[in-house]
């Protein structure tokens, strides 16, 4: 497989103005007609179409057949040549979505018939010019058998609708013009919700949730994020609605969390369906933050579009910042803060530092679906919070205001985005730019000096990033260092620098932009601790020794929440090495200051919880050159276990008064109550009998799924073997009617360091609740599996390298996008410990060599493999 490039971008010859498809849906096969109205725009008289497992029935240009002669039919394309200025292009094409397992292009999933065209699909539903920056008026046409599909929808407004011989027709238009990728169908005997929108110009738009009968009960959330979303883009974007309709319809077989086809959100139904029986917290935020990402794509993606797919991050970091803004707004900023940092810097950096390690904004791929990211997602979304800090929230508005004006309805590049920043503040950017181009997490240095005769302090900074595949000798960035001083009083001290470029009183933000750079600041009266990064300012990893007693310190005072939190984790990474070296013991000053944190009720619960949480295996991994996985499950059960006895009356007291019976409500002050009492649960069962009692309580008795779960968790965890058996039995036979919830149930047993042995996936890929077929079963065992239970899947004899590999052949063949994603923790082979590097290096090797790779497989393979 040949490699794509940025550098050989060319603008396409021929524009298609109008779309008209015609879908007939039968038994077994689909007919496709297409009318395409070309017009030339460009250089050259060719046209390229993408063509995928097509069969070609028909092609006529103008009215006139065509024949073999007219055209050049390669292995994925179609091309025409000789072309004018403007034709009509009529093509026919035969499919099978029957057969479809790879879940791009036209599908079935159960009953229903659905699409995924983002990023490469539309070319697997007919010969069409599938790429973004070919954007088009699509009218399409639906016919399939009215009893088995009663409902047939695509994007836009419908146009008409009629039976006749038993056969259902119905005609959608979408008046804005739209990429292929962001092209729809659903075909299905669906029940809907529907609830309504005012939008600020006060138009009236229905909004629809298109679901299998059975889970009628379980859209109220959604729509209801949905209208917050709604609301929350009008204001702080001053971005309103377009459509009459806007609808969202849920599908079990689905490669990722969901879709923003224009007009007509396709979702995986984990990341939509919820009701308090079978939804956790964590699903209900999940739900809440996915339908906001998808609809802010209307605006970020669909109505400004990318030019090709090395702009990804255009849409697609923008929308996550968006989301994540959202998030904060509707529930506690801080913890939401925490949440995206901790997964950036377990999981993006971890990216960074492998084998696929990529910029912002790629050079080339091989197969792009290999570039739905953490560092095109998370790290693009840091990126454009990071402009934000440094042109303020109202700086940075009249730039999004200006990029949303001057580029609608185009198709354009992360340049153009950082270009509408620019040119809506005065301000220079290109040294930031550099951000979007180098791959690799900045390491940054820093020395701190106190003078206290001259009431002064000095910091100085060195940034350094560090090689990645195919970049070297990098230059330095702009990186925004938020940052406090905090008094002994535990009280922040005015912080003035003597160099105070950009420097704002609200932001608190200093310019580091040399490879070196040292900032003075005077009137400091007493030694301060310094607070760096405040709010994870930028993703960069930090080199700082803080005192242990300086660590707690900010544990317990430090006014911002990230940093209050991150002094804990790295206390706590501390122990764990310690533990792992076998010289770990909790000192009385570590139990105050737990004590502390735990017993303070003025502080949000949830913000508790992650105070009190430790770091994953995953993260402690990560922050290591080189790891043992056994050794860090190991210490860090060590510290748990210490922790839960050192302060079990603790753990017993919170419990017990956040255990107040209470009708479950999916709000933010409720979950936060949950979220420290299921902590307080889980230590407490670890020391204690009392503590599984507790917990065997409460998995009989809950009424919602966030308590039941936990307890489960809890028992899975800490119960001995038999009971926690017994439990998980009993929850299968409550729920195996619900798939998603026996998804949830898979998952704790199969992510488990107890329950999660290889023999023990082996069991589950043969249970009847098994399905290769949907990959939130592949997801919810082998993904769970290979990313949590870690001490198994590193097990000695490699036997869970083999698993893995195994699941990636099979899939390879089925599904390509889902066996590559699943292969990440095998790209990671040169971080661990020799012993363990070699056995999955001869994994990856072995699969390179089984033959007929995927394009998707083989990128990361053969780049793991380097
Ligand atoms: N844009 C889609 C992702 C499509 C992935 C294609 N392999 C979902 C999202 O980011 O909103
Ligand atoms: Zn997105």
């Amino acid at each position: 497989p040949k490699a794509i490039q940025l550098a050989d971008y060319q603008a396409p010859a021929y524009e298609v103005t109008d779309t008209h498809l015609k879908f007939e849906l039968n038994d077994g096969y689909t007919q496709v007609h297409s009318v395409l109205t070309l017009k030339q725009v460009g250089d050259g008289n060719e046209l390229v179409l993408n063509g995928q497992d097509l069969e070609l029935l028909s092609i006529r240009l103008d009215g006139n057949e065509l024949t073999t002669d007219d055209y050049v039919l390669g292995d994925e394309t179609l091309t025409l040549s000789g072309l004018g200025a403007s034709h009509t292009l009529e093509i026919s094409t035969q499919i099978y979505p029957e057969k479809n397992t790879a879940l791009e292009g036209l599908y079935r999933s159960g009953g229903m018939y659905c699409t995924q065209c983002e990023a490469e699909g539309f070319r697997r539903i007919t010969y069409y010019p599938d790429r973004p920056d070919v954007m088009s008026v699509f009218t399409t046409e639906i016919i399939a058998d009215a009893e088995q599909f009663p409902v047939l929808l695509s994007n836009g407004n419908p146009v008409s609708e009629k039976t006749e011989d038993g056969k259902k027709h119905v005609v959608w238009h979408d008046p804005h013009k739209k990429p292929a990728y962001l092209f729809a169908l659903v075909a299905g005997d669906l029940q809907v919700r529907d609830d309504h929108f005012t939008t600020c110009s006060g138009r009236e738009v229905l909004l629809r949730i298109f679901v299998e009968p059975q889970n009628v009960d379980k859209t109220e959330y959604a729509l209801d994020a949905l209208k917050r979303s709604m609301r929350w883009d009008e204001e702080v974007y001053g971005r309103e609605y377009d459509l009459d309709i806007f609808m969202i319809v849920a599908v079990d077989d689905f490669n990722m969390g969901a879709m923003e086809n224009k007009g007509l959100n396709i979702f995986n139904s984990s990341c939509v369906l919820a009701n308090p029986a079978t939804a956790t917290d964590a699903a209900y935020q999940r739900i809440e933050a996915i339908v906001a990402h998808e609809y802010f794509h209307n605006w970020s993606g669909n109505r400004v579009t990318c030019r090709d797919w090395f702009q990804l991050s255009l849409k697609e970091g923008f929308t996550v910042f968006r989301d994540a803004c959202f998030s904060a707004d509707m529930n506690s900023s801080t913890v939401k803060r925490i949440e995206d940092a901790s997964m950036l810097r377990t999981v993006q950096f971890a990216e960074d530092g492998g084998p696929m390690a990529h910029p912002v904004q790629p050079d080339s791929y091989i197969e792009i679906s290999n570039f739905y990211t953490v560092t095109i997602y998370e790290k693009g979304a840091e990126i454009v919070r990071m402009l934000h800090k440094i042109l303020g929230a109202e700086g940075f508005r009249k730039g999004s205001d200006l990029y949303f004006e001057r580029h609608d309805g185009q198709a354009v590049t992360i340049n153009d985005f950082v270009q509408a920043m620019e040119d809506a503040n005065g301000v220079d950017l290109s040294q930031f730019r550099l951000w979007y181009k180098q791959s690799g997490t900045p390491v940054v240095e820093v020395l701190t000096q106190y003078d206290h005769a001259a009431e002064r302090l000095t910091i100085n900074l060195r940034q350094s990033t560090p090689d990645t595949p195919g970049q070297t000798n990098k230059k330095p960035l702009w990186i925004p260092v938020q940052l406090g001083f905090i008094a002994h009083s535990g009280e922040d001290i005015e912080v003035r620098p003597d160099q105070p470029d950009f420097w704002t009183e609200e932001s608190q933000v200093l310019h580091f932009r040399e490879a070196e750079q040292t900032f003075s600041f005077g009137g400091v009266i007493e030694e301060p601790v310094v607070s760096l990064f405040r709010d994870f300012s930028a993703p960069v990893r930090i080199n700082y020794q803080h005192s242990q007693s300086a660590l707690r310190f900010m544990l317990q005072h430090d006014s911002d929440g990230f940093n209050r939190w991150d002094a804990g984790q790295q206390l706590m990474l501390h122990w764990i090495e310690l533990a792992e070296k076998g010289r770990f013991k909790l000192v009385k000053e570590d139990i105050a200051a737990l004590h502390s944190v735990i017993s303070d009720e003025s502080l949000d619960p949830a913000m508790v919880a992650y105070l009190l949480a430790l770091p994953s295996e995953a993260y402690i991994a990560e922050t290591r050159k080189s790891y043992d996985p056994v050794a860090i499950h190991n210490g860090r059960e060590q510290v748990l276990s210490e922790v839960a006895e050192a302060l079990i009356e603790d753990f017993k007291a919170c419990y017990e008064r956040l255990n107040v019976p209470a009708e479950y409500q999916p709000a933010p002050a409720d979950m936060a109550r949950r979220s420290l009492k299921n902590l307080a649960l889980s230590y407490w069962a670890r020391a204690s009998s009392d503590g599984i009692e507790a917990a065997k309580a409460q998995f009989k008795s809950a009424d919602n799924m966030t308590d039941q779960m936990a307890a489960l968790r809890v028992l899975v965890t800490c119960a001995d073997q038999a009971e926690a058996q017994e439990a998980l039995n009993a929850f299968y036979e409550q729920w195996k009617h619900d798939s998603l919830v026996v998804n949830q149930w898979l998952t704790v047993q199969c992510g488990s360091s107890r329950l999660g042995s290889p023999d023990h996936i082996e069991k589950m890929l043969e249970h009847e609740a098994f399905d290769w077929r949907n990959p939130n079963k592949v997801r919810s065992v082998i993904g769970a599996f290979a990313n949590q239970a870690l001490c198994h899947f590193h097990s000695e004899n490699g036997r869970g390298y083999r698993l893995l590999a195994d699941a990636v052949i099979r899939l390879n063949a089925s599904n390509p996008q889902i066996a590559s994603r699943l292969l990440t923790p095998l790209t990671r082979w040169k971080r661990l410990v020799p012993s363990q590097s070699h056995l999955m290096k001869a994994e990856l090797q072995r699969i390179m060599d089984s033959g007929s790779l995927s394009k998707d497989v083989y990128e990361v393979v053969s780049k793991s493999l380097v």
